[in-house]
C-alpha cells in the first residue's frame, strides 16, 4: 500500500493509497448499486472485473446481509447475495432489482402445478441454477462464504462477496393482527404479504449463536475505509451488527466509518425502510438513523454520516456532510462514493 500523506481542508489528513482496501455493509437491491458506485469511484469498471494490471490494486469486500435467506423446495435461497452478485457480473434484471435478465418461470409454473407450497415466492428457472449449486455445496459441508466463492468464480464480480455470517441468521417478523400475533420469515411478510401486515418486530432469528464468516472480520480490522451501504438500516444493515463481533469489529477498527443515509426527505428512496423504521421506533428521517446507529466517540459505529441535500441532521460525535444521495446513475453513485472516501480521509 503506497500512501502519501499531505494537509487537507478536512479535519483527518486525507490519505493519497494506491491500493485502497475497503469493506461496505450492503444489504440487496441498494446495497449493489452502491457497490457499482464504489468501483466507479475506484476507476474500476462499474461491472465484471478490471482487466488492466493496477486498477485491481484495490480491494473492496462487500460484507452482505444474509437475515433475508430461506430455504424453498429443499433449496437455499441468498436474496441479498445473488443480487450483489449479478448486479456487479452483469446478469441481473435491472427493472425488478433481483433475479436472473432474461429469466423464465417453467419450473415455478410447474412446482405451482403440484401446489407446492410456497407458491408465493418465484424462483426463476435461470436463478435456480444457482440456488441448485450452492444447495448441492452446502450439504456437502462447504461454508456458504465458500460456496459464494465458488459461484462468484463465474461472475467474476469484481468484488470479494462475503455473507456477513456462514451460520443460519434470518430475519423473522412478529406481526400482530385480528388473527392474533405471530412471527413469520422476513419473506413471508415482505413477498406474500407486501409489508403490508403490521409490523412489531424484526428478530434476526440464529444471530446469538452465529459467528462472522471467516474473512469478516479481517477485512474490517485491515481496511482503510468502512462504508454502510444507504441499505435498510433494520433488516440489512443492523441484521449484519447482530452477528456478534461485527460491531466490535466496527468500533475497534482503525479505518474511518462512514454512513449513508437511506431516507431523503423523510422518504425511503427504495424498499420498505419506512415501515422496518417505524417497527423498531425509529423516525424516518436521515438524522435519526444516524443516531440510532450513533458515533463511535458515544459507543456506536459512525465517524462520518453523509445526509441529502437539503436533509439536515445531527449526530452527536460525527461528522455528518450533506451530498446528493440519489444512485439516479453510476455516476451519481460513483459521486457518493467519493464523498464517502472524502469523509473518511480517503484519496483513491
Ligand atoms: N421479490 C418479490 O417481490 N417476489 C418474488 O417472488 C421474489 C423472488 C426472489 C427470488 C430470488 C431472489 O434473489 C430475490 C427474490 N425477490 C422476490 C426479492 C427479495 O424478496 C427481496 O426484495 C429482498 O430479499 C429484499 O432485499
Amino acid at each position: 500500500m503506497g500512501t502519501s500523506y499531505h494537509s487537507h481542508r478536512h479535519s483527518r489528513p486525507a490519505i493519497a493509497l494506491t491500493a485502497v482496501k475497503v469493506v461496505v455493509l450492503v444489504g440487496g437491491v441498494g446495497g449493489a448499486r452502491f457497490l457499482l458506485g464504489v468501483k466507479a469511484a475506484l476507476n474500476l469498471p462499474a461491472v465484471g472485473e478490471a482487466t488492466d494490471a493496477g486498477a485491481d490494486d484495490h480491494e473492496i469486500t462487500a460484507v452482505v446481509n444474509t437475515g433475508d435467506d430461506i430455504w424453498l423446495h429443499g433449496m437455499r435461497v441468498c436474496p441479498d447475495l445473488d443480487t450483489c452478485m449479478y448486479t456487479l457480473g452483469g446478469g441481473i434484471d435491472t427493472d425488478r432489482g433481483w433475479g436472473r435478465v432474461g429469466e423464465t418461470w417453467t419450473v415455478s409454473e410447474e412446482l405451482a402445478g403440484y401446489g407446492a407450497e410456497p407458491t408465493w415466492f418465484g424462483l426463476g428457472d435461470r436463478d435456480l441454477a444457482t440456488h441448485l449449486v450452492r444447495s448441492r455445496m452446502l450439504r456437502a459441508g462447504y461454508p456458504l462464504s465458500a460456496v459464494t466463492t465458488a459461484l462468484c468464480d463465474r461472475w467474476r464480480p469484481g468484488v470479494r462477496l462475503l455473507p456477513a455470517t456462514d451460520d443460519r441468521c434470518e430475519t423473522h417478523v412478529i406481526v400482530e393482527d385480528e388473527a392474533g400475533r405471530r412471527a413469520m420469515h422476513f419473506q413471508e411478510w415482505w413477498v406474500r404479504h407486501r409489508a403490508a401486515l403490521p409490523a412489531q418486530a424484526f428478530v434476526p432469528i440464529g444471530a446469538d449463536e452465529a459467528e462472522p464468516a471467516s474473512g469478516v472480520l479481517d477485512a474490517i480490522r485491515g481496511a482503510d475505509a468502512v462504508l454502510l451501504a444507504p441499505s435498510n438500516p433494520v433488516v440489512s444493515i443492523s441484521t449484519i451488527l447482530a452477528v456478534p463481533g461485527i460491531r466490535h469489529a466496527l468500533r475497534d477498527t482503525t479505518a474511518p466509518v462512514v454512513g449513508l443515509s437511506p431516507i431523503i426527505a423523510g422518504r425511503a428512496v427504495r424498499g420498505m425502510a419506512e415501515v422496518c423504521l417505524a417497527a423498531i421506533g425509529v423516525h424516518r428521517e436521515a438524522g435519526a438513523i444516524g443516531r440510532h446507529y450513533g458515533a463511535r466517540r458515544a459507543g456506536g459505529i459512525l465517524d462520518g454520516w453523509l445526509v441529502h441535500s437539503g436533509d439536515a441532521a445531527t449526530v452527536p460525535g460525527a461528522e455528518v456532510r450533506t451530498v446528493p444521495l440519489l444512485m439516479s446513475d453510476v455516476d451519481a453513485t460513483a459521486g457518493m462514493a467519493r464523498a464517502a472516501f472524502d469523509l473518511a480521509g480517503v484519496t483513491a
